[in-house]
């Protein structure tokens, strides 16, 4: 093996203490797919219930329990963490030219802090799980629930403190570290997209850490915040947690935006069109959705004035997102293009995301939510921009940078079926839920009305598709990693620094601090002719 960060110590020790940033991005990376696994047994049993419409696993709280800790698992401890923690922790001091995060003890804590948390949720489901949702509105939570609800938010409530710490130290590392020459408009898109997203880390969190610890406080000794018998407003808790949580699904987009943006240059070989307006319309993004929480509780009790305004703003936010589909393509366009696994994953990721974007103008229009709130489109909507959009940029990701993280090449032919069969699995699944929505499905029920199983067949068939796609890189990764080809230093032809230092890089990135001289993304357009 070549020296290199992977073998400097080969202790637990040298691992569990480490400090530096390549090591606890693979810390997270082991415990993020550990994630994201439960999150997908559980998604595969929900899918199974709902084969037939008297529901196969034969009991409503099975699968009340089966969908929170589904919900629960994968959007607070892989989405959002997703890839800040393991592509950003790895990838940021290497594309600033930095030897480390600013803060790389922090860093380290935060992964504990992360771990706390993680094992705490499993720790919940194990003992009997919660019912409620990933959502825990009131009083369902406060009065109701048969469930540890409790130890389930104070498991978000740590990990909470692990997301603000990780944005702290990525703010401080990006305004800081940046290699001489790396003025703010020579920083790659990824950079700016993960400084975005951890601005509203450590704005947003906060405000969800408190709203959970209300909560379980409210469930402890009915202090009257939210349950109205004591004089609370279950309202409130609605207000609250989607004051963080809708900024928070851009907390899971963003830095899905920022991976294509480094891929789509790369494989059409053409530097990234509008480089301006993709930067500042993440920055417009972050500011954005702040304003808009309130499109989620347009038939919860909110004046018309109040919902009108709301309706308005969702679809400013879609102006920035619009722009960057816009300028992605623009950058494919008349672009010398290679379809290699990590291309493939992100034109899956452009197409999905739009559909989800597009169908997140449906859901903001007023009149049309108030039929399609609560079904199954709504479940489609956040499906197709969550998983078809982030999930294939992790995967995207995961692919382009697994040679400088790993040193090995993943075998391309299985990358490109795996990128194939997860699209098709993808639609397969979601697709006939916008159907079943719009006909009336309400979301969250064990058991439905028979006309609707042909249409919950096919999703089902589907959920097995994608599943075998999720499956294949988990094993040919991990095969690359004994039988791959060593990676050279820069296999795409890539411009960044992080390509710029050996494959996997050593401890301390770069033997000398390197110097920027250029905009990023000078990619030579290759002659298109000599392709063919
Ligand atoms: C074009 C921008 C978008 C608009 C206008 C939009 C609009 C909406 C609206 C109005 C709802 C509420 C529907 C309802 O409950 O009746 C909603 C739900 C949701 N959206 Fe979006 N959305 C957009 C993008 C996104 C993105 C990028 C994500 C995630 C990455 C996302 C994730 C979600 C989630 C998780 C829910 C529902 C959560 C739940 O009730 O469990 N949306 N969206
Ligand atoms: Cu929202």
């Amino acid at each position: 093996m070549r020296p290199s960060y992977l073998t400097d110590g080969f202790s637990l020790r040298s691992w569990l203490l480490t400090t530096d940033h390549k090591r606890i991005a693979i810390l997270y990376l082991g415990s993020i797919t550990l994630f994201f696994f439960i999150g997908g047994v559980a998604a595969a049993l929900l899918r199974y219930n709902l084969i037939s419409s008297r529901g196969l696993l034969g009991s409503a709280e099975i699968y009340n329990k089966l969908f929170s800790m589904h919900g629960v698992v994968m959007v607070w401890f892989f989405l959002v963490p997703a890839v800040p923690v393991t592509l950003g922790n790895f990838l940021i001091p290497l594309m600033l030219g930095a030897r480390d995060l600013a803060f790389p003890r922090l860093n380290l804590l935060s992964w504990y802090l992360f771990m706390i948390g993680g094992i705490t949720v499993l720790y919940a489901m194990i003992i009997g799980g919660v019912d409620t949702g990933w959502t825990f509105y009131t009083p369902l939570t406060t009065l109701y629930s048969n469930g540890h609800v409790v130890l389930a938010v104070v498991a978000i409530f740590i990990s909470g403190f692990s997301s603000i710490a990780t944005g702290l130290n990525f703010i401080v590392s990006i305004h800081k570290l940046r290699a001489p020459g790396m003025s703010w408009h020579r920083m790659p898109v990824f950079l700016w997209s993960l400084y975005a997203t951890s601005v509203i880390m450590v704005l947003a969190t906060p405000v969800l850490a408190m709203t959970l610890l209300l909560l379980a406080f409210e469930r402890i000794f009915h202090i009257g915040v939210f349950d109205p018998s004591v004089g609370g407003d279950p309202l409130l808790f609605q207000h609250l947690f989607w004051f963080y949580s809708h900024p928070a699904v851009y907390i899971m987009i963003l830095p899905g935006f920022g991976v294509v943006s480094e891929i789509i240059p790369a494989f059409s070989s053409k530097e990234l069109f509008g480089y301006k307006f993709v930067v500042w319309a993440s920055i417009a993004i972050a500011v954005i959705s702040f304003l808009v929480w309130g499109h989620h509780m347009f038939v919860a009790g909110e004046s018309l004035y109040s919902a009108l305004v709301f309706s308005l703003l969702s679809y400013a936010v879609a102006v920035p997102s619009a722009i960057k589909v816009f300028n992605w393509v623009g950058t494919m366009h008349n672009g010398y293009i290679r379809f290699d696994a990590p291309m493939l994953y992100a034109i899956g990721f452009v197409g999905l995301f739009t559909m989800g974007g597009l169908t997140g103008l449906f859901v903001a229009a007023l009149a049309a939510d108030v039929h399609l709130t609560q079904t199954y489109f709504v479940v489609a909507h956040f499906h197709y921009v969550m998983v078809g959009g982030m999930v294939s940029a992790y995967f995207a990701g995961l692919h382009f940078w697994w040679p400088k993280i790993t040193g090995k090449m993943y075998p391309e032919m299985w990358g490109r079926a795996a990128a194939i069969i997860i699209f098709a699995g993808f639609n397969l699944t979601f697709f006939p839920q916008f159907i079943l929505g719009y006909l009336g499905m309400p979301r969250r029920y064990a058991s439905y009305p028979v006309e609707y199983e042909p249409l919950n067949l096919l999703s089902s068939a589907g959920a097995a598709v994608l599943a075998v796609g999720y499956l294949l890189p988990l094993g040919y990764l991990i095969w690359s990693l004994m039988y791959g080809k060593d990676a050279p230093a820069n296999p795409w032809h890539a411009t960044g620094l992080e390509w710029k230092t050996p494959s996997p890089p050593p401890t301390e990135n770069f033997p000398a601090t390197p110097v920027v001289t250029e905009p990023p993304y000078q990619y030579p357009l290759k002659e298109a002719v000599s392709h063919e």
